[in-house]
């Protein structure tokens, strides 16, 4: 399945490039940043453009794949649907046609008649990926999985919020970024349908670095299937020493800057001075520790959901690590171990649904999480936890 891999890549670089044309195109941009609310919405059509972009680049995730892979064309899901309904109760299914032509049509009419931004926007989506895939080390990969066997959960755009604001902050060697376009990620995940397990991933920072001809993106992958554990980024094993934030005495934790106080608390004394960071973007954290930027990542809420977490777990077990429930590991009454490197209980699943709820909750990652490279680190960080909030 080395093919599935180079094709995630690809698609997902499409996927960047959607995402950089949005921003870089004036009239693809005015609509995004517009906030459209009560009588300036549009007409026609209830949602905004934010949203259409992501139900694009998902659509036409799910495209490539379906035309490659016809085995997991009905088990590819997204964050968002491709139903797009007007007040007057009808409805369109935005999806990517044969041609850039036809595409471009079916985009007009939910974008109100707009010819230009529809055109542009076409024009983005059947683009060939400009993705040089001789780099990308996965040429000698043999991966023992089937398509019949595996689902995909794909974030078009995470931390939305970061991505229309727009902000272009500095980025330090060997530190975070707490906010800005740096967070914005591409997210797709591969996971076993029988299992749940997460073991293909992709990450795509569309925004990584500026040079005077524009922003340059920058592209992430890791595969843990059995004994096969590869992955773009060095295991923390043999990366050198020091070369990170995360180098010296104490633990570094990134969390959500809206994490609760009593969290916050009870990590603080782990944690050197300048060492409890917050950055923005679920996938942004997760990348934060794949990276080494900080020894895990903890959320306390059930605000991430299946498309969030599924493609950076897989790039963290690829690394040795993992991600966990949280309230699964605060709650087990035993003592759980490390096995391999990997917590024996608690691992997050992506097969089934919370059936008792609605909506998108039905896939969120309820109990919270920890993202985490080191085992021995996780139980640090769950012993201090435990019975704090
Ligand atoms: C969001 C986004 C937010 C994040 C939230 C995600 O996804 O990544 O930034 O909150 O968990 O679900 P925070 O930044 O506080 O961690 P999206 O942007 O796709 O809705
Ligand atoms: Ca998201």
């Amino acid at each position: 399945m080395a093919d599935l891999l180079k094709l995630l890549l690809r698609v997902a670089e499409k996927a960047a490039n959607v995402a950089r044309v949005c921003r870089q195109e004036a009239p693809l941009f005015q609509l995004l940043v517009q906030e459209k609310t009560g009588v300036d919405k549009n007409k026609k059509f209830v949602q905004d453009f934010k949203t259409l972009a992501d139900v694009v680049i998902q659509e036409m995730i799910r495209h490539d794949v379906g035309a490659q892979f016809p085995e997991m064309i009905d088990h590819i899901q997204g964050e968002e649907s491709n139903k797009f309904e007007n007040g007057l109760g009808e409805s369109v299914i935005v999806t990517v046609c044969g041609t850039e032509k036809e595409t471009a049509a079916l985009l007009a009419t939910v974008l109100d008649g707009d010819q230009t931004a529809a055109t542009l926007l076409a024009r983005a989506i059947h683009q060939d990926a400009k993705l040089t895939l001789t780099d990308t080390g996965t040429d000698d990969l043999h991966i023992p999985l089937s398509p019949s066997d595996l689902g995909i959960w794909i974030d078009p755009i995470d931390a939305t919020s970061q991505y229309i604001e727009g902000r272009e902050e500095a980025a330090v060697e060997g530190r975070l970024c707490p906010s800005g376009l740096q967070c914005a990620l591409v997210l797709i995940g591969v996971y076993l349908r029988a299992t749940g397990e997460p073991v293909m991933g992709v990450i795509n920072q569309p925004f990584n670095h500026k040079d005077p001809t524009g922003w340059k993106g920058k592209h992430f992958w890791g595969v843990s299937c059995g004994s096969v554990k590869a992955c773009s980024v060095l295991r923390p094993k043999d990366r050198p020493a020091k070369t990170t934030a995360a180098g010296g005495p104490g633990l570094s934790v990134v969390m959500s800057s809206s994490e609760k106080q009593a969290v916050k608390e009870a990590l603080a004394p782990l944690c050197g001075p300048d060492r409890l960071m917050y950055a923005s973007g679920a996938g942004y954290k997760i990348l934060c520790v794949i990276l080494g930027l900080a020894d895990v990542y903890v959320l306390s809420e059930g605000s991430t959901f299946k498309w969030d977490s599924c493609g950076p777990h897989a790039l963290l077990r690829a690394l040795g690590g993992g991600m966990v429930d949280l309230k699964e590991c605060l709650h087990s009454s035993g003592s759980s171990h490390c096995q391999g490197g990997h917590q024996d209980q608690g691992e997050l699943t992506y097969h089934q649904p919370h059936t008792e709820s609605t909506g998108a909750d039905h896939w969120a990652n309820q109990g919270g999480l920890v993202a985490y490279l080191n085992c021995q680190i996780l139980h640090r960080v769950i012993g201090e936890l435990k019975g704090k909030f």
